[in-house]
């Protein structure tokens, strides 16, 4: 029997420890390190977890091996949509506990964290529903033969997954990767890890076979990188920044290891002059500061049609002035960034606001009770910035917004191109061949036109084109990503 590692608590401090879980056993680090993880509202210690090293690593990827020789392995397509479906509603009944530990983990206000546990959900659903329904082709072929494709699982799947959405991205990567068959290793983010925890416990519980769910903790450097590193892996899922997208990239090279990476953006939402603004308002402003504006789809670039530069301005200064900063709790528009070395980063280009023509529009307000120790940071709506400008090339990763006029359609699309990122990107115009136009014309993994979904839909897939990385997650296509094509030819006379 093993032991209910969830109540079990640091005996000097109280804080929660949570273990690796490796072929369906909670267990320490092999040397027996741990990490303390901090609150980022006021920087108390919130748990311990597990520091996973190239050992712990190793006896997962073996543990996921073995699952797809075994139980795991032999499941038909439609029983491992049926373990997804068990999960989906084990995540439901959990939600209360799943969104507080979110909230304390990340620092996201309590409905943001919500809705990231009922997307957890719904991807649990969708794949769950998804899985026994990939099936391949008969390809015309020579005569006397039959010719014919199968998709199977990759085999061992290695997630190295960040802290701006853990229940997010676990979710979407792994429920297409089990939905498939493979057998996973995931590695969270050693910033917020803990929902991906209490996840791996409720896919336990709701019956998913040892050895198919194998969770290895620690930092990027140890365990991240022996896990991308790894021979025995056969693909990686890969959300992070650029550089270490490219540094995974590299290391699953030598193995000749495909990857899907989903890196960073600075993903622009473009506003004509005939758009419906009090529609476009809300959405302009909402997908800056979301979860403090770490969404890897955050639009940290607004860019407005002359005509319309000063009111829109004006108009997304009045609502950053007044919006609400406090501890994720308190439930109000933003909660602290993750981390005081994220803070230290977001508050450095902060401090461009007025350098290089750029001008500060507005900030909103940290509420005086916010504990000290929290990670802060106040959001900041920054005007007349230069293309060129570090404030609209560089992902901030904070509520940070910069806003820049544009002329005419051409230079809309130049300036939406002109970021080393294609991430996303929200159009506003009310002109349907216009619509279409820029759609076109511009760079990005996905486009919202009249709306602005950061992340998008669970149904929609979604990826990035230039160092936004490459391969697509959630949708169906998703599914093809963690599966290979089998042809069989059969000569048959
Ligand atoms: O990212 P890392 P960090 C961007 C954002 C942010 C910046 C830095 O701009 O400010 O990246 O964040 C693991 N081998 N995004 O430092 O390092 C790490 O443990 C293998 C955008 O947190 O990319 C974690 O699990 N793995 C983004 C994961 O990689 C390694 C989300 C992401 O960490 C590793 C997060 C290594 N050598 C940050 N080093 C998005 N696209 O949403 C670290 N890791």
């Amino acid at each position: 029997m093993q032991q209910d590692q969830t109540l079990e608590r640091n005996p000097s401090n109280s804080a929660r420890v949570y273990r690796n879980y490796i072929a369906g056993r909670w267990v320490d680090a092999a040397d027996g390190r741990r990490l303390a993880i901090p609150d980022p509202s006021d920087g108390s210690h919130l748990a311990d977890i597990a520091r996973g090293s190239s050992e712990d690593v190793d006896r997962a990827v073996q543990a996921a091996r073995a699952a797809l020789a075994g139980e795991w392995g032999r499941l038909s397509a439609t029983e491992r949509g049926r373990i997804l479906h068990r999960i989906g509603e084990g995540v439901l009944k959990n939600i209360d506990l799943l969104t507080e530990l979110e909230a304390r983990d990340v620092g996201k206000p309590l409905k943001q964290a919500r809705a990231d546990v009922e997307a957890l959900a719904r991807y649990c659903e969708f794949y769950g529903a998804a899985a026994d329904k990939v099936h391949g082709d008969t390809i015309p072929y020579r005569s006397g033969f039959t010719a014919l494709t199968i998709y199977e699982p990759h085999g061992v799947t290695a997630h190295i997954i960040p802290w701006n959405y853990p229940m997010q991205i676990i979710g979407r990567s792994l429920g297409a990767a089990l939905a498939m068959g493979n057998a996973a290793v995931v590695k969270p983010a050693e910033e917020a890890c803990l929902t991906v925890i209490e996840f791996t416990r409720i896919a336990e519980e709701a019956g998913l076979p040892a050895g198919a769910l194998n969770l290895v903790t620690g930092t990027g450097e140890e365990a991240g990188a022996a896990l991308s590193s790894h021979p025995g892996i056969n693909h990686i899922s890969f959300t992070g920044s650029v550089t270490t997208g490219g540094l995974v990239q590299a290391a699953a090279a030598r193995n000749a290891v495909p990857v899907t990476l989903e890196l960073g953006g600075k993903s622009p939402q473009v506003v004509f002059a005939d758009a419906d603004l009090d529609r476009a308002l809300p959405f302009l402003v909402m997908a800056g500061i979301q979860n403090a504006g770490q969404t890897c789809s955050a639009s940290s670039r607004i860019l407005v049609e002359r005509s319309v530069y000063e009111e829109v301005a004006s108009r997304m200064a009045d609502a950053y002035r007044k919006l609400k900063v406090g501890p994720a709790l308190s439930d109000l528009d933003v909660g602290p960034v993750v981390s005081r070395r994220q803070k230290d980063i977001v508050e450095g280009y902060i401090a461009l606001a007025e350098r290089g023509g750029a001008r500060l529009a507005a900030q909103g307000t940290i509420v005086p009770d916010a504990p000290a120790g929290g990670a802060y940071v106040t959001p900041t709506l920054i005007r007349d910035v230069p293309p060129s400008h570090r404030l609209a090339q560089e992902e901030i990763f904070g509520p940070v917004q910069v806003i820049m006029p544009f002329d005419g359609e051409q230079q809309a699309i130049e300036l939406a191109n002109g970021t080393p990122f294609g991430l996303v990107c929200g159009i506003w115009t009310s002109d349907g061949g216009r619509q279409l136009r820029l759609a076109r014309a511009i760079q990005s993994g996905q486009i919202f036109i009249n709306n602005y979904g950061a992340g998008g839909g669970i149904e929609l897939p979604f990826g990035g084109v230039k160092r936004s990385g490459h391969g697509r997650e959630k949708g169906f296509e998703a599914l093809y990503g963690f599966a290979t094509t089998k042809t069989i030819s059969i000569y048959h006379g």
